[in-house]
This record gives structure tokens, C-alpha cells and sequence, in this order.
């Protein structure tokens, strides 16, 4: 019905877990774990699911989770109990262990289980691409890119990414991971700052004062240390309100591409956070899901092992939209996807407009002000380009 056909040559993978989904971070708090249930319906009204391995993602174990994290915040993490926090303090609880219980990382029931879910699908998706069962992986239930080693920090218990990134190093020599959320992905950065065998890249909104988390500026590139094979190895892209999709792919486009040609990776990994997407709750961009799709649609070019994962995203409607989008791309050769939504998916009013790609106008009323100059744009593509002769495959 919507032309989509499973593809010869390619398998691509999905992971997830409805029982993710149930979870909830408080009424009035931007992430939403529902987005998910409204993205899958998407794609499965599109008939995507027939062109795409489904897997019901388990639970990551406590092993799993400790090549990455520490166990005396997983330990504190697996019990600590949700407590009602008086709302004045919410703010400044003084001794917040492990950043835990305040408002961005509440404690709610089945934290624990909301954690190790998404980190599980992250890693099942990353063993497939490394049993090359699989060409592409999705799970939009991971890219949670804030997670420190001990420490929750905007939104993230658990860093999945790095988790799965861990497992894809035991089979590629070097893995590129990009990121396309709004915000800056300073976990995934740091976990990596020490090794020259991941090249991490961050397009992000960058306002050092008023915008989280406020690191990742252009000339953070990995600490420069006499000998840390990891320097140079952190690219950062920072930008402004209101950049494009024509300025974003341009950008985009041009940066992986040299650094794709100089650093070989074995395999990509994708963070696709929709909060980078024009109209998103808590985002400053202007991009459509044409101009965020087109980051992995380019990625696949390559044909080298990737892996998606979400992120940020609170807007649902859009986040749907996008992730549905990518979906189509990952599965896809050549046939483009219905731009128009299917007659009976389930929450239509949900989305407003019957159309995957709503206009500018459609999203915003009136669109946000662009603050990023060409010129400035050229600029960063000259750091990077520069950053770049210091990295060798
Ligand atoms: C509860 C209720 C929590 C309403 C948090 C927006 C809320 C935010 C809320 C919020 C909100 C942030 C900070 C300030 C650090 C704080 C998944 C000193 C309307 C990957 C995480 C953003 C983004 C954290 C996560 C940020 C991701 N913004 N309403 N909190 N403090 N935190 O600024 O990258 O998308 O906003
Ligand atoms: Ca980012
Ligand atoms: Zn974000």
C-alpha cells in the first residue's frame, strides 16, 4: 500500500520496548517516554515494520551497564526510591547524590527498568551490526548523550550511546559518532576524550549562560595533554537560533565529509535527537524533518555499519514525524515514502496537519529569527578542516 518493500542487499534492524514507553518523568516535565509510542505507530501505519528486523529489546544487565558506569551509581541507582520532593525545594536540594531527584532527572517508579530498557536496545542494536546480522540499527528508544560515569545530568540516567559505542570497539577499529540534538552531546565527548579510536561530533546550540549544557564550544577539541592520543578527537559545532535546513546540510554535509575521508571510520554512530527540529518545545532551530532526514540519509551513503539512536525531542507530533521519516530512509533504496500521513494511524489529531513534512508556517506561525551568518558558518568548516590534519587514521 505504501510501496515500502523489503530492499535485497541491506538489513536494517529495530529495536525497542513498549514497556519503556509506560514511564513517566512528572506531569509538567518536557520528556515525554510516550513520544515513542506515537513515533512507532507511525511507522508501523506506514508498513515499515514488513521491510525491517523487529526486536523486542531486553533489558540491559547490571554487567552491561558497568563497562560504562560506575557501580556505586548503578548501585544507588537500582534502589533508590521515588520521594516526594516539596516543590519550592525542587531546585536546590544541596546534596542531590549523583545529580539524582532534582527536576531535569527526577526519580519516578521503574527508573531503573526505563534505564536498563533503553540501553538495551542500543545494545542490541549495536551487537547486530557487529554479528553483521544487521546493516543498520535502529533504537530511538536510546541516545540519552548526558549520562556521565556517575552521574545523571539532563534527562539521562543511563549513556546507552556509549554503552553500545563500547561494544561496536570490540569488533571496529575506529567509529565515528555524530550527534544532531539540539543540545551538546558532552557525555558521549567525555567517556571518549582519552582515545583517538572514536571521533566524536556535536552540532549543537551553543549560549555558554543560557543554554544546557552550556559546554562545547568550538575550540573544545579533547584535552591537549603532552600524550593523549584522544586530542583533536572532539569536533564541536556550534551554532545559533534559527539555523536552517539549507544552511544545516551544507554544514553537515561538508564537515562529515572530510571527516569521514580522513578518520575511516568502521562504523557510525547516529544520535538523531528531534529537538533540533523547528517548533520543538525546548529546541532553537529551524529545521524541517526534510533537512534533520537528510543527516542520515547522507550517513547511509557511506554503507558502512550504522546505528540510530533518538534523544531529545519534545514535541511529539515532530518527533513522530522525524523519526518516522529516518525510519524510511534507513530502509529504503530508492522509493521515497507517501508524504502523506496514512489514512488510519492511530492519535491522527495528534499531528495537526495529514502531511509528514508540515511547512515552516505550518510548525511556527511565524518562523524564528536566523542568527547565523554565512560567514560565520565558513568559519567553523575552516576550524574543523584545520582540527583535522592533526587526526590520522
Ligand atoms: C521538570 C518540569 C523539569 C519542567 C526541565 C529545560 C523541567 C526543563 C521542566 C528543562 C524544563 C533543561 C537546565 C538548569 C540545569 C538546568 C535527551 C542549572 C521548560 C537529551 C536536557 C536539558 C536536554 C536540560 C536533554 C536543561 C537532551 N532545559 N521544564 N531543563 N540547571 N536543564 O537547563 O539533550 O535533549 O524546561
Ligand atoms: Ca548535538
Ligand atoms: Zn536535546
Amino acid at each position: 500500500e505504501s510501496g515500502i518493500t523489503r530492499p535485497k542487499g541491506y538489513n536494517v534492524s529495530f529495536h525497542c520496548n513498549p514497556d519503556m514507553e509506560k514511564h513517566h518523568f512528572g506531569m509538567t516535565h518536557p520528556m515525554k517516554p510516550w513520544r515513542l509510542t506515537l513515533s512507532k505507530s507511525l511507522i508501523y501505519s506506514y508498513g515499515m515494520s514488513f521491510a525491517m528486523d523487529n526486536y523486542v529489546s531486553r533489558a540491559a544487565t547490571y554487567e552491561e551497564l558497568a563497562t560504562f558506569h560506575s557501580t556505586d551509581y548503578l548501585d544507588f541507582l537500582g534502589t533508590v526510591l521515588p520521594e516526594p520532593v516539596p516543590r519550592d525545594l525542587e531546585n536546590q536540594n544541596p546534596d542531590l547524590k549523583f545529580n539524582l531527584g532534582g527536576s531535569d532527572c527526577p526519580l519516578f517508579d521503574g527508573l531503573y527498568d526505563y534505564c536498563s530498557m533503553s540501553a538495551g536496545g542500543a545494545l542490541d542494536g549495536a551487537r547486530k551490526l557487529c554479528s553483521k546480522q544487521s546493516d543498520i540499527a535502529i533504537a530511538w528508544g536510546g541516545g540519552l548523550h548526558h549520562a556521565k560515569k556517575a552521574e545523571a545530568s539532563g534527562f539521562c540516567y543511563i549513556n546507552d550511546i556509549v554503552v553500545a559505542i563500547l561494544q561496536l570497539l570490540r569488533y571496529y577499529p575506529r567509529v565515528l559518532y555524530i550527534d544532531i540534538d539540539v543540545h551538546h552531546g558532552d557525555g558521549v565527548e567525555e567517556a571518549f576524550f582519552s582515545t583517538d579510536r572514536v571521533m566524536t561530533v556535536s552540532f549543537h546550540k551553543y549560549d555558554p549562560n543560557n543554554f544546557f549544557p552550556g559546554t562545547g564550544a568550538l575550540d573544545d577539541n579533547g584535552p591537549k595533554s603532552e600524550h593523549n592520543p584522544g586530542a583533536h578527537h572532539a569536533v564541536n559545532v556550534p551554532l545559533n537560533d534559527g539555523i536552517t535546513d539549507e544552511q544545516y546540510e551544507w554544514l553537515f554535509n561538508s564537515i562529515i565529509g572530510r571527516i569521514v575521508e580522513k578518520f575511516r571510520p568502521g562504523a557510525i554512530a547516529l544520535q538523531c535527537g528531534a529537538d533540533s527540529l523547528a517548533g520543538d518545545r525546548l529546541g532553537r532551530f529551524n529545521l524541517q524533518v526534510q533537512g534533520h532526514g537528510a543527516c542520515v540519509e547522507f550517513c547511509k551513503k557511506y554503507n558502512l555499519p550504522l546505528i540510530l539512536f533518538g534523544g531529545g525531542g519534545y514535541t511529539p507530533r515532530n518527533v513522530a514525524r522525524a523519526w518516522a521519516y529516518e525510519t524510511s530512509i534507513a530502509i529504503s533504496c530508492d522509493d521515497k515514502i507517501s508524504p502523506t500521513l496514512p489514512q488510519h494511524v492511530p492519535w491522527r489529531d495528534q499531528f495537526r496537519q495529514d502531511t509528514l513534512f508540515p511547512t515552516l508556517e505550518q510548525i511556527l506561525g511565524e518562523p524564528r529569527v536566523n542568527r547565523n551568518s554565512q560567514k560565520r558558518l565558513q568559519d567553523i568548516l575552516q576550524h574543523v578542516t584545520e582540527q583535522l590534519r592533526f587526526v590520522q587514521a
